[in-house]
């Protein structure tokens, strides 16, 4: 597979009340001033940055049971979900720069709405798939694809500004990787639907060349659908990605995760990235700060073709005597 250029919309989706920590909403003019689109239009991409999706103060946002802040989520999702939906009608690629995972239940919803059938790769130490009701924390960033599947939506309780959601993907259509910190109630969930996961252990076994082969084995087996490349920036080691809100050690290392992205590329069906939970004030030194946004950016180039061999226009022409 080759193609020459690529064709990216960018969303900023400023927003951190998927969890408790502040400093999230800062990612995406982080991500914007280290150069994310200068770089990809020097590798080829043609660019059109959306800028950010402004989202609606939200009074008197009590805690449903115990899922926190709602109603601000709710909104914020509905906003992202028509503003990436315009992102795929214009024709582009969708990149969603987070912002805290809750962002994920707009993102996958605005790009089911223009495209329908999705296969989801969801790349995180985390699985994000708690209900309401199993959530530890109450958290939504660790629940967003409860809200997504449709085999979970005997199990979702009615929540206020959340009516708009509608059900997208199939547990059939999801893959996990580089999980390893998984809640017993996601655990039982993931056996449950029977959904495919490469944690940790599956990597190290395997080896990131293999989990991709039969990532995409697996995703393609029947139809080939476009795929919506969830990228948790938490996924990778904290030694590379430390500015984030929940690190977990043990993640994937910066080959690996580029790789990811790499694998994804070549299969020409790349349709939506989110790149979410990059958080400065979670990094303690300029360079913690800075290892982790240029890995996001690393990441997003991957995703546009830019390839560690080296890469050349296809009109190139050797400069002659
Ligand atoms: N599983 C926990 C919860 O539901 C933690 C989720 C945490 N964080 C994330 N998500 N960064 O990927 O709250
Ligand atoms: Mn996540
Ligand atoms: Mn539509
Ligand atoms: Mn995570």
């Amino acid at each position: 597979y080759k193609r020459s250029h690529h064709s990216v919309g960018i969303i900023g989706a400023p927003f951190s009340k998927g969890q408790p920590r502040d400093g999230v909403e800062k990612g995406p003019d982080l991500i914007r001033a280290a150069g994310l689109v200068d770089k990809l239009k020097a590798q080829g991409c043609v660019v059109k940055d959306y800028g950010n999706v402004t989202f609606e103060e939200v009074a008197n946002d009590e805690p449903i049971g115990n899922v926190k802040r709602p109603r601000a989520v709710g909104s914020a999702n509905q906003r992202l979900s028509a503003a990436v939906h315009a992102v795929k009608n214009d024709g582009h690629t969708c990149v969603m720069l987070g912002g805290d995972h809750s962002l994920a239940i707009g993102s996958i919803q605005g790009h089911a709405a223009a495209k329908k059938d999705l296969s989801v790769v969801w790349v995180d130490a985390h699985a994000d798939i708690n209900t309401p009701l199993t959530s530890p924390t109450g958290n939504i960033h660790g629940q967003p694809m409860s809200y997504l599947i449709h085999e979970l939506q005997s199990k979702i309780p009615v929540l206020p500004n959340f009516s708009w959601i509608k059900p997208c993907v199939s547990a059939k259509d999801i893959v996990y990787i580089g999980l390893r910190d998984v809640d017993p109630e996601e655990h039982h969930i993931l056996k449950l639907l029977g959904i495919k996961v490469y944690s940790m252990t599956e990597v190290d076994r395997l080896g990131i060349a293999k989990v991709m082969e039969e990532t995409c084995d697996y995703i393609f087996s029947k139809v080939k659908k476009p795929i919506h490349l969830s990228y948790d920036i938490d996924a990778l080691d904290p030694s590379i990605s430390p500015a984030t809100g929940t690190p977990v050690v043990g993640g994937l290392t910066y080959r690996e995760g580029i790789y990811i992205t790499e694998h994804i590329c070549q299969t020409g069906l790349l349709s939506a990235v989110d790149m979410v939970e990059v958080n400065p004030k979670r990094g303690r030194t300029d360079d913690e700060i800075s290892s982790t946004v240029n890995a996001a950016v690393d990441l997003i180039r991957g995703c546009f073709g830019k390839l560690r061999e080296g890469n050349h226009p296809a009109d190139y022409k050797m400069p002659l005597p």
